[in-house]
Parts: C-alpha cells; sequence; structure tokens
C-alpha cells in the first residue's frame, strides 16, 4: 500500500509538470502529409522566441495569445530583422513563396533547434499554427518536447465556409468572435453571416434609418418553442443590430486568423424587417405590418420588394453602403424562397415585367439579383445567391450557393456557374441529429455525424462530365429560429462543424470515419471542453441507418 500510496503521489505532483505532446496523429483536419523521420524532439518553454517575417506579425501575436492561454507558455515574440536575446529554440513563421507553390499552403518542420511554418498568404500561415496547436497539450506546462515531423498540408476545396443566421436569434459580439476562432481552429476559411431577414434588420444602416429603429425589432419574444403548439410569447420586444463600429472589430479579428466575412443581405423575398420600416418598397403598402414574430415562408403576410423607383434606389444605396464596409470580394444577396404570389397579384409588378420583356415572376427575380449584382460591380463586387435564382436566366458571373440536392448543384455548373454545395442533408446544422424524441428541439430534417462525414461535395455526374472544377467548396449552415442560445448553437454545430471541415479540408483518400471518431475523442472533444462549449456527445449512437 505505501509504494502504492508513493507512486500515486509523485505521479499526482508531476501531472502539472509533464511535457508530453499531443500526436500528431491526431490532428484534424487530417493533414495531406505527414512524414516522421527524425528521432529527437524540439523543446518549447517560456525562453523560446516567435520569430517572424515582416508578413506575419498579427499572426506572431495570435500564436502568442493562444499557446498562452491553452499551457500557460508565454513566448517572447521578434521581427526576424530584430536584434534578439540568444535563444536555443525558435518557432520561426516563414513567408516563402517558392518552396508554396499553393494558395492556402503550409509546411510545419520541426527539426534540429527550430519549429518553423512557412506559408505564402495569412491563410496558409494560420492553418500552419492551427496545427503546431494541436500538438500541444491543453493544460498548463512548463515546458514541451514536440517530437521531429515535417508536415505538409493545404486545402481540398478553396471554399470552406460556415453560416449563422443572427436574424432569427442575435448573438452578442463576443459570441461571433469565438464561432470565427471555431473556424480558425477547424481550417475554414470563410463565415457567411446572414445579417437581415423577416425577423429583423441586423446591421447598422446609416442612408436608411427606419431599418434600424424599427427593422431591428420584434415586438414580441417568442419563449419557448413547443411542437405543434402555437407559439408563446413574453410581451416584451426583442432584437438588436450590430453598429459599424463592431463590425469592423468583428472584420479585423476575422482577418488576423484567416477567415473571410460574406455578408448577406436577403432579397427580394425573405425582406420583412425592410418592409416594416420603409412599406413603400412592398407590392402592398401597409404600415399595420411588423416585423416578422414567426418563421416559414410568408405567402400569409407580404415580404416581398416590389420593383419600383424607390426600391430600386433603396437596393443600390443600401448594398453599396454595405459593400463598402466588408473588405471580401463576394457580397450574398440572398434570394431564396421569393414567394411570387405577391408580384402576381400586384399591378405594379405585372406592369413591370411587361415593360422589361421579363418572361414572368421568375424573371423578375433574375431582374432583382441582376440590378444589384450590377450596383455591387460597380463597387468591384460578385454575388452569391441561393440556387433559386437560377429560375431566370442569370449572367455565369454570379455564384450559386445550392441549399437543394446534388440536383441544383449540378444544373447550376452545366450552365457555367462555380457553386458552393450546401444541401440541406446532410449540411444543414439546425437539423436533427438525433432521433431522441427528448433531444432539444430542431427544425426537420436528421443529419446525423456520420452523414455529414460521408458526404461528397462533388457529385459523381460532374466528375464524369470533367466539370468538377466548378464545385469550389461547401458550406454548413445554422439557421437560428430554434436556437436561441450560445450552448445551443455549440451543440448543434459540434461534432458535425469537425466533421465537415474534414470533408472539405483533407484529401479523399485519408478519409476514415473510425479513424476520425477516434481522433474526436483524444484530441478535438477535449478542446470544446477547453473552449467550455457545448456540443452532441451521443453521436455513435445516431447513425445513418438508424
Ligand atoms: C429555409 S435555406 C431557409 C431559411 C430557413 C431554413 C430553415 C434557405 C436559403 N432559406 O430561411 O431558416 O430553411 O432550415
Amino acid at each position: 500500500t505505501f509504494y502504492i500510496i508513493l507512486t500515486t503521489t509523485l505521479l499526482s505532483l508531476s501531472i502539472p509538470f509533464l511535457s508530453g505532446a499531443q500526436s500528431v496523429d491526431d490532428v484534424t483536419p487530417i493533414p495531406v502529409e505527414v512524414i516522421k523521420e527524425g528521432r529527437g524532439h524540439v523543446t518549447i518553454d517560456g525562453k523560446t522566441q516567435i520569430v517572424f517575417d515582416k508578413q506575419y506579425g498579427a499572426q506572431a501575436e495570435f500564436m502568442r495569445e493562444m499557446l498562452a492561454a491553452q499551457t500557460g507558455l508565454n513566448l517572447p515574440v521578434y521581427p526576424n530583422t530584430a536584434t534578439k536575446p540568444k535563444a536555443s529554440h525558435h518557432i520561426r513563421l516563414v513567408f516563402d513563396s517558392k518552396a508554396i507553390d499553393k494558395d492556402e499552403m503550409y509546411t510545419l518542420t520541426v527539426s534540429g533547434k527550430d519549429v518553423t511554418i512557412r506559408a505564402k498568404d495569412t491563410g496558409g500561415m494560420v492553418y500552419g499554427i492551427q496545427t503546431l496547436l494541436q500538438l500541444f497539450p491543453v493544460k498548463q506546462v512548463r515546458e514541451v518536447k514536440i517530437p521531429d515531423v515535417q508536415i505538409k498540408d493545404y486545402p481540398r476545396f478553396a471554399y470552406r465556409g460556415m453560416h449563422l443566421d443572427v436574424v432569427r436569434h442575435m448573438f452578442p459580439v463576443e459570441f461571433i468572435k469565438k464561432y470565427i476562432d471555431y473556424l480558425s481552429f477547424h481550417k475554414f476559411n470563410t463565415f457567411h453571416w446572414h445579417l437581415t431577414d423577416d425577423q429583423g434588420w441586423r446591421i447598422e444602416i446609416e442612408s436608411y434609418p427606419k431599418l434600424n429603429t424599427v427593422g431591428s425589432w420584434r415586438k414580441e419574444t417568442l419563449i419557448g418553442h413547443f411542437k405543434d403548439q402555437p407559439a408563446r410569447y413574453d410581451g416584451t420586444r426583442y432584437g438588436g443590430y450590430y453598429t459599424k463600429d463592431e463590425i469592423l472589430e468583428v472584420i479585423n479579428y476575422a482577418s488576423v486568423r484567416g477567415i473571410d466575412i460574406i455578408p448577406e443581405i436577403d432579397i427580394p423575398g425573405h425582406s420583412r424587417a425592410t418592409i416594416a420600416a420603409y412599406p413603400e418598397l412592398s407590392t402592398r403598402p401597409d404600415t399595420t405590418w411588423d416585423v416578422a414574430t414567426t418563421w416559414g415562408m410568408y405567402n400569409r403576410q407580404n415580404n416581398v420588394l416590389q420593383p419600383n423607383p424607390a426600391t430600386f434606389q433603396f437596393l443600390e444605396t443600401v448594398f453599396q453602403e454595405v459593400a463598402d464596409l466588408f473588405p471580401s470580394e463576394y457580397f450574398h444577396l440572398g434570394g431564396d424562397e421569393t414567394s411570387k404570389i405577391w408580384w402576381k397579384a400586384d399591378p405594379v409588378s405585372q406592369a413591370f415585367i411587361k415593360e422589361h420583356n421579363l418572361k414572368d415572376e421568375k424573371g423578375l427575380q433574375t431582374y432583382f439579383v441582376e440590378q444589384v449584382a450590377s450596383y455591387l460591380a460597380a463597387k468591384g463586387k460578385k454575388v452569391i445567391g441561393w440556387h433559386e435564382i437560377l429560375e431566370g436566366d442569370l449572367s455565369k458571373s454570379t455564384l450559386i450557393m445550392n441549399w437543394g440536392g446534388e440536383k441544383e448543384g449540378i444544373a447550376a455548373a452545366r450552365r457555367g456557374h462555380q457553386v458552393i454545395m450546401s444541401p440541406g442533408k446532410p449540411l444543414y446544422f439546425d437539423h436533427y441529429q438525433s432521433k431522441d424524441p427528448n433531444d432539444s428541439l430542431a427544425i426537420h430534417g436528421y443529419n446525423p455525424l456520420d452523414a455529414v462525414y460521408a458526404f461528397e461535395p462533388v457529385p459523381k455526374a460532374l466528375r464524369e462530365q470533367k466539370l468538377g472544377h466548378y464545385i469550389i467548396g461547401a458550406q454548413g449552415n445554422l439557421w437560428t429560429e430554434y436556437i436561441g442560445s450560445q450552448a445551443k448553437v455549440q451543440y448543434m454545430i459540434f461534432p458535425r462543424m469537425t466533421a465537415l471541415s474534414e470533408v472539405l479540408w483533407s484529401p479523399v483518400e485519408k478519409r476514415n470515419y473510425t479513424d476520425f471518431k477516434s481522433r474526436l475523442k483524444s484530441a478535438i472533444i477535449p478542446r470544446y471542453t477547453f473552449w467550455e462549449a457545448s456540443y452532441f456527445p451521443h453521436y455513435e449512437q445516431w447513425t445513418a441507418e438508424k
């Protein structure tokens, strides 16, 4: 007994000082190439210097902060040109456009005295840092010995996105930043920010102030959602919007972390918050119509813009104001679920269709898209829209985000559009991940973890026709009708978002679900815990067959 007590005591004493690295086999998404030849290691301790090439100052600081939070090691940071004290080990962040021959690529070498990350763009450097951070344990340590290794890594797809609806429920800026941290950790590169919808306008607009004083607020707060029962409200108003300063803060935060932010202003349907603020833009002005307090397609209440001069003036001014705020090359203009019945019933819309020689209401929808695309082209931007905008004869420069099935993605690619695959099945993370009747309420659909992991963004039909390159990537969507808290957001995205990250980043032939699940347990779930994030734990029980 004495020896047992002695050894356990010694063990527990030594735990805070253990210097084991996390295995390179746990890195997720799994890297393209990992070579473990050397038998040595590089010891990282409090004196190790982070030394950066001038392109990567912000990333060096990011690396320092992240490592300090994760391990307590607070390393000194120096530009490579500075005279610095002697140190035996370095983490070098190197700009190298020769050895690095692909976008977003990095190499990570642990050998001799140094750890070296090479990249030629911000993304590549961020992903190299994220991989290195995964080699450190998540605990307080004095030093870590990282075994020699050479990693060469780059993404399979150029577009790796996650979406967040902040309209149905809004989340504070601090949480948006966390969401961006999650994206960066998982080597995503795009955050699609769904900023307007029937239930609210969530971005500050100076040119049309009623969008915020009226459009940002719902009269009632929905409390609790009960299946098949009428909604209940607590009588208080709900809403808010992000100021331009807050948005700029988020954009800067994201850009250091390799994340591009695409704003979405959803038109010509899903526009009830706009109409509540400016009824003259709707097909049937009626000032008693409020910002929507329920969800769904609005066949009962008007949420569609009318094609009149005031509307096009509004669209030009507002879209250009938003475009000036966001550095992204892309702008999402929605275009989903436009209830054409409002245009059918409206004499002004009908006259407009005739006058402009449009085929029908679908043609009118395309007209709206092309019009807004031209306002944005004046600002040097390309547009993305949900797949319904393909119904008319759309110009090829517009990207299609397909939320239907493979079919719509194939059709868009065949017509020469670049496509981002975002099919409801299995990439809507607002859908259920179990069939447990006691699981937290979600919207229709069943998208268990294994279905997400098995998803192949490039349909076979396109591969066979050598049209696969039109699929530039994919995106996971999180609509928040039934997601009112940060914990619920986390619960819905984890671990499905982790599975999607591997689909989008790693070579197909490296994907293996059993191996993925073992890495999830040994390396990723401990991260969720470290982030104090909720996640869905029963993913083994609920599979595509079950
Ligand atoms: C359809 S998919 C919508 C959203 C809803 C979502 C719920 C799409 C472009 N539009 O307005 O929130 O379903 O899953």
